[in-house]
């Protein structure tokens, strides 16, 4: 009887010399990961390597379709013909870069339309920054200055991520928010060296409200990562939520003082000894709030999103109704 039950039926014999196929391939992909090795989308991967992947880009993805409502906002309003083509110009790369990142998440198998699914029902995150309104042209300006300068901090070193075909959108992507950042600090330049003194004023209160917002662009911090240990062993993320802030922040308190702008920061000091900026204390209630659905702009950014995608309808059915006709006539040739 003992014996009887522990035989092992052809089930579990299947089962068993699965798992030990899947602990040597989980043991062959990590000794890739360690050399340095990049993956693609036909290598074996474990699921979890998958999932965040998914998770990640796909969250990237919606942060560029959702980041071009707030800039979309000022298209119509800029104050020049200039400023305008070179937002709309802007407003365009970034849904370019939603279209590369929807595709190299699609390559793990998962579809655009459960992405978007996931996003219109509100399962799916986007940034965080992309709640705040934009309320002035200053806005525009610090918007390219200081959230894509953030985002740049953050993206350089995925272009190094160990997925290969993130890495590589990566790279056109990081190459467009370079010339993002550079429009943003010189209007804001403009308008502070030639500007108004109410434009000035515009420009620093502009300052005031994206200042923090835009610390918070980088995730909470380590300690309170779930998923930066795993992410940095995998070489998903190279460099901590807390390296890149710091990079940031860095790099960005020169600027403002080229700029004569200051940052709403009355701890912000230079420490000799680290040769780093201190900086104070995020209000990381604020970040999980917006996270959380609850920030300025959450409900009106997903509301433009499901609006466009219903309108959008019959453009997506004539778009198939043609790419089928195209696929008959080939078959008929
Ligand atoms: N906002 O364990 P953590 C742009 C979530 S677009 C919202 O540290 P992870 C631009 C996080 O997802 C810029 N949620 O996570 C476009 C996680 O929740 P789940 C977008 C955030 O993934 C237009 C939880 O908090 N850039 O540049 O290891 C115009 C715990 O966090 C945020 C990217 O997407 C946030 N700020 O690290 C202008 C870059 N932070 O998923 C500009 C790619 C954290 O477990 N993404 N959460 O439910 C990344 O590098 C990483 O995903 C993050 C977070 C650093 C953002």
């Amino acid at each position: 009887m003992y014996t009887q039950a522990m035989s092992v039926g052809p089930q579990e014999t299947a089962a068993k010399v699965q798992s030990a196929e899947d602990k040597q391939r989980s043991e062959a992909f990590e000794a890739r990961i360690d050399a340095g090795d990049f993956i693609e989308a036909k290598d074996w991967m474990p699921e979890h390597y998958r999932k965040t992947l998914v998770r990640q880009i796909s969250q990237h993805a919606h942060s560029e379709i959702v980041g071009m409502l707030p800039e979309g906002n000022w298209i119509t309003r800029a104050p020049t013909l200039k400023r305008k083509a070179i937002l709309l110009a802007k407003v365009q790369d970034e849904g370019g870069h939603g279209l590369y990142l929807y595709s190299a998440a699609e390559t793990l198998g998962t579809s655009r339309d459960q992405m978007l699914e996931a996003l219109h029902s509100g399962k799916a995150k986007y940034s965080s920054i992309f709640n705040y309104p934009t309320l002035s042209w200053a806005d525009i300006g610090v918007i390219g200055w200081l959230v894509d300068g953030a985002a740049i901090m953050n993206q350089v070193p995925l272009c190094r991520c160990s997925y290969a075909p993130y890495a590589r959108a990566m790279i056109r992507i990081c190459r467009e928010e370079s010339f993002h950042q550079r429009q943003g600090y010189e209007s804001l330049l403009v308008m502070m060296q030639n500007g108004t003194a109410e434009q000035k004023a515009m420009v620093q209160d502009a300052v005031n409200r994206w200042w923090w917002p835009s610390l918070m662009m980088f995730g909470p911090e380590d300690k309170d990562s779930p998923n930066s240990e795993q992410s940095m062993r995998w070489g998903i993320k190279r460099i901590s939520n807390d390296d890149l802030r710091q990079k940031f922040v860095d790099a960005t308190i020169p600027q403002a003082e080229v700029l004569g702008v200051t940052v709403p920061d009355p701890d912000l000091k230079w420490n000799a000894a680290t040769e780093h900026y201190q900086f104070g204390r995020i209000d990381w209630a604020e970040f999980w709030r917006v996270v959380g659905g609850d920030g300025p702009c959450n409900r009106e950014r997903l509301a433009a999103r499901v609006k466009a995608w219903d309108e959008g309808e019959w453009v997506r059915e004539a778009a198939l109704a043609h790419a089928s006709k195209q696929a008959t006539k080939a078959q008929a040739a």
